[in-house]
């Protein structure tokens, strides 16, 4: 087998908070079994991540604790770093973009797209709060969404009704520094263009999905970005914390985050380098066309790596003669829920890394997780499916094994591999499944299908209590003891094989298996080999899994919130809270458009005991002529708000069709204005 050099580099978590389960399953789990598995193998391999240590969330959590965003980056990255070693994830280096290495990196390569001449430097308005005198990124802008009424909805979308407005249709922008009411102001940003490299792009992943199989949820997203066009994006921000924008002038400028973070993962090679004392080592990775590089993330950075990335490594390598690889396959897995429900941490529904591994070893959480990735689809870790896995899967069928195996050893043949007799064709059959399951297994791993891997390494454990039963060592060690003690010499080359290809997955529990066996982890690929010689001294047993009772699985259940809003799904309301609703039947008498609002209409319309205006988000899907004489719902005591200056009393009810476009709804003729419906 040829020795293949790879680079693996799982989504660097923001610095921002602690990770929680479903990062583990997303991008984190899956590339530690891979780089472990592919470690047995033999092959030239590094795992590089480290803390995302920029971006305005960690600005906005550093103003509300009042300190600076140093203190919580050291906080967070120290945690996660403390998080991510005792679930054993096996990095070469968990590195942090905050280090000068990084800030060097990210600012070579803006400057040589600068110097280039691919940059291109526009002019755009954005809110300013002027109490704070600076500008103020999307996410700290709040306001009420201009389409549903939603009062917390950020500058440019609202997350209740999830429309995308422009900032300057938000009702009632307020900074959420101050507090203050922000004004629009002139702002210039280098943007990087996008849309130049979409057919480069196109080939690319073309040529790559055929060559090496992407997975579908990335090949769809990306060909739904590429159907909108590829645009020009900003990659500066006005903003004192993060990368500075190594230019004249440029004071209060930094990298958009994105932009420098996926350089993140050449830093941190660097950092690696540097610390093993070979400063280019990170050439022989990064800048070598041999090498395979497998980055994996969650579905949410899907662009950011299969798209952006690989256009600004392009744009890198057009223009300079040290050229870097490509990702070779950008596997993203879908989410994790907790329970039927999204992990949130403000609602307290979920679970820390180390809250977890403080109760549980990480085995057994590494097996659920892994047997129940969303590779496909998203899944739920559930505490019952936890218990299931550990006590029937981990104990009862893997754990009763090898105990088993050992007890009949230590007990009949003094702790040493007996020697293996005649062969019968159950042996013979349970050799060839040592050497077929590393094998299927290993096809499975290679291309990403991990949960898949996992399912076969339990059936090889399920196949080794089956022929142990069906050999029946019980009865042979008194009736027989050759024939016992060919059935043991079996069981144990089956306990190696069983500590080889689960290591990936539970390598603290295989560490114990390769101890008890008083041997050395080999080459994947002599996995399912007999290796253990006759008279081998056997170390004693260990216990590898230990059952969790329904007690504790209750405490941690009964721990979690009872009434638990459902995101996507509405919040119960009661009769009364409905009723605080004044719908009413109204008669639109008028309408007209607004000057330099393309979304909007000024409608006049008479609600039987009054005329009031209402300013609606509909003029992408009607002209005005089309609206009046229609009687319709609207919400009369609805919150006054002021949009482009005029005023809106009232809001329009409507639903989306299948196309998209939006239609008031409509009351039959017959009901008078001014109804009340309820
Ligand atoms: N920190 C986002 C995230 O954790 C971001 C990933 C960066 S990867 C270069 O989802
Ligand atoms: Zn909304």
């Amino acid at each position: 087998m040829e020795k293949e050099k790879v680079l693996v580099t799982s989504a660097l978590p923001y610095a921002n908070g602690p990770i929680h389960l479903g990062h583990l399953s997303g991008a984190y789990l899956p590339a530690d079994i891979y780089v472990r598995y592919k470690r047995l193998k033999g092959d030239d391999i590094i795992y590089v991540c480290g803390s995302d240590e920029h971006g305005v969330p960690i600005t906005i959590t550093a103003e509300k604790e009042k300190v600076e965003p140093k203190v919580i980056i050291d906080r967070y990255h120290e945690m996660n770093k403390k998080a991510f070693d005792m679930f054993g994830m096996d990095f070469d280096i968990y590195s942090r973009t905050s280090l000068p290495v990084h800030h060097e990196t990210a600012q070579t390569f803006f400057k040589s797209f600068y110097d280039q001449g691919i940059l291109k430097e526009k002019k755009t308005l954005q809110f300013y709060d002027e109490k704070a005198k600076m500008f103020l990124p999307d996410r700290y802008v709040e306001g009420t969404c201009p389409r549903c009424g939603y009062e917390e909805a950020r500058s440019d979308e609202c997350e209740k009704c999830s429309s995308h407005y422009e900032p300057t249709e938000l009702i009632n922008p307020k900074s959420k520094i101050t507090g203050e009411t922000p004004v629009l102001r002139e702002t210039s940003h280098w943007f990087f263009p996008l849309g130049k490299y979409q057919e480069w792009l196109e080939n690319y992943i073309d040529e790559m999905n055929k060559k090496y199989g992407w997975k579908d949820n990335v090949l769809q997203q990306c060909r739904s970005w590429f159907n909108d066009g590829l645009k020009d994006r900003a990659v500066t921000r006005d903003l004192d914390w993060g990368v500075k924008v190594p230019l004249e002038n440029s004071e209060g400028k930094v990298l958009y985050v994105w932009f420098e973070a996926v350089l993140g993962y050449i830093s941190a090679t660097k950092e690696l380098s540097a610390k093993k004392n070979q400063p280019e080592l990170w050439r022989n990775y990064w800048q070598d066309p041999g090498t395979k590089y497998i980055a994996f993330i969650g579905k949410d950075n899907i662009v950011f790596h299969a798209i952006m990335f690989p256009a600004m490594l392009k744009a890198w390598n057009d223009g300079n003669e040290d050229k870097y690889i490509y990702p070779q396959n950008v596997p993203a897995n879908e989410f994790l829920n907790f329970e039927g429900k999204k992990f949130s941490k403000s609602r307290g529904w979920g679970i820390d890394v180390i809250e977890f591994l403080e109760m549980f070893p990480a085995d057994p959480l590494r097996y659920t997780l892994a047997a129940n990735l969303p590779e496909n689809k998203d899944t739920d870790f559930y505490w019952k499916e936890f218990q299931a896995r550990n006590n029937n899967e981990l104990a009862d069928i893997l754990g009763n094994f090898v105990n088993r195996t050992f007890t009949f050893a230590h007990k009949h043949f003094e702790g040493k591999v007996p020697k293996r007799g005649e062969l019968l064709p159950i042996d013979n059959e349970m050799l060839k499944a040592n050497k077929e399951f590393p094998e299927k297994i290993s096809a499975l791993l290679e291309k990403f299908k991990i949960k898949d891997a996992v399912l076969e390494m339990m059936n090889l454990a399920r196949t080794a209590n089956k022929y142990f039963n069906d050999t029946e060592p019980w009865k042979t060690v008194k009736s027989d003891k050759e024939r016992c003690g060919t059935t043991i010499n079996i069981s144990l080359q089956t306990v190696y094989t069983l500590a080889e290809v689960f290591y990936p997955v539970i390598p603290f529990a295989a560490a114990k298996m390769f101890k008890m066996l008083n041997a050395e982890k080999t080459d994947w690929f002599s996995a399912g080999e007999a290796k253990l010689p006759e008279g081998h001294r056997l170390n004693k047993a260990e216990i590898l899994f230990r059952k969790i009772e329904d007690k504790v699985i209750e405490e941690q259940i009964a721990k979690l919130p009872a009434t638990e809003e459902e995101p996507g799904k509405p919040k119960e309301i009661t009769y009364e809270e409905f009723s605080e609703i004044d719908l009413r039947v109204a008669k639109i008498i008028d309408a007209g458009k607004i000057p330099k609002a393309e979304k909007l209409l000024k409608l006049q319309v008479d609600l039987g005991s009054e005329k009031r205006q209402i300013i609606a988000g509909v003029a992408k899907f009607y002209s005005p002529e089309d609206l009046i004489g229609k009687k319709v719902v609207v919400v009369a005591n609805l919150r006054p708000a002021k949009l482009f200056g005029l005023k809106s009393e009232g809001m329009l009810l409507a639903s989306e069709n299948k196309d998209g476009q939006l239609k008031v709804v409509e009351v039959d003729d017959s009901v008078e204005i001014g109804a009340k419906v309820k």
